[in-house]
């Protein structure tokens, strides 16, 4: 892409940062540039670290808005003396955006990422942000496996489409099992359409989104091949429902362009 790519770490404010972010986002995504002889299923490596913030900002409408607006979120939920969770972190946007915004006495971030190549330049960029008092705390693991408590803010920002879906369910319960109550969960998602026509519809765009912002056809459907077995879409009203059977008490959706969603639930 040329000059003028919007910039997915705007809430960085300091300046040794914002020196970095322009290395971090300078370098394009072009791992599905090439016609690939074999299609191997999407990984989070070391080349997808390399790129990401390009790839997510590229192929995410909304991505920057929904980064700061869950640190506004967190700013209005965070509970003193909590936990905030960063679940499925991949560079630590959301975990930075929340950072900013927290002012609750006492309260620190956990994030948490299974690829050890996305912590490794995460906690990189951690180092950077000297600014607020807020810590956090990046954890290589699987999100599966590291406890939830005393929660008031828990972010699964277009981490949950990567759990295998019968495991879904028992997850989210346990977020509400970990949650305060008045906590919330953020949970942002690419999503499904139970209407072939609605479907169709959405996915168009999100295509046109993608070309829009420089890749090719040839780009947008390698990649689509290599997550077609690993990023599972949901309804909206299959992620009411667990929700709901989770046992949160609402949940608003906050935020929609064409097929990716983020709700806010209640505890
Ligand atoms: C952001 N939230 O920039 N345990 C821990 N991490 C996992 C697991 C797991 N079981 N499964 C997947 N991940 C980020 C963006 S990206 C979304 C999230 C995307 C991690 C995986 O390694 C990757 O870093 C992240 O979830 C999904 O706000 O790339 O579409």
């Amino acid at each position: 892409m040329s000059g003028g790519k919007p910039d997915i770490f705007n809430f960085f404010t300091n300046d040794q940062l914002a020196k970095d972010r322009k290395t971090v986002t300078r370098k394009t995504d072009a791992i599905y540039a090439a016609p690939l002889q074999e299609m191997i299923d999407f990984q989070f490596d070391e080349r997808v670290v390399a790129v990401f913030p390009d790839m997510i900002q590229r192929s995410v409408p909304g991505y920057g808005l929904i980064i700061s607006t869950i640190g506004i979120l967190a700013g209005k939920y965070a509970q003193a003396g909590s936990h905030c969770y960063d679940l499925g972190c991949s560079l630590g946007a959301a975990s930075l955006a929340m950072r900013q915004r927290i002012t609750q006495p006492d309260c620190d971030i956990i994030a948490v990422d299974n690829s050890p190549a996305m912590i490794e330049r995460g906690r990189e960029l951690l180092a950077l942000d000297t600014a607020p008092a807020v810590p956090v705390t990046m954890l290589c693991a699987d999100l599966q496996e590291v406890a939830i408590e005393n929660a008031s803010v828990v972010v699964l920002n277009f981490t949950l489409q990567f759990i295998p879906p019968a495991e879904r369910l028992a997850l989210i319960q346990r977020i509400h099992g970990g949650l305060r109550p008045g906590g919330v969960l953020i949970l942002s998602e690419k999503i499904a359409f139970a209407e072939p026509g609605r479907q169709q519809f959405h996915e168009e765009l999100h295509h046109d989104f993608k070309r829009a912002n420089g890749y090719s056809d040839l780009e947008i459907s390698q990649k689509r091949s290599a997550l077609e077995k690993v990023l599972i879409p949901e309804t909206l009203a299959c992620h009411h429902a667990r929700l709901r059977a989770a046992g949160f008490s609402s949940a608003e959706l906050w935020f929609q362009c064409f097929n990716f969603a983020s709700l806010v639930a209640m505890k």
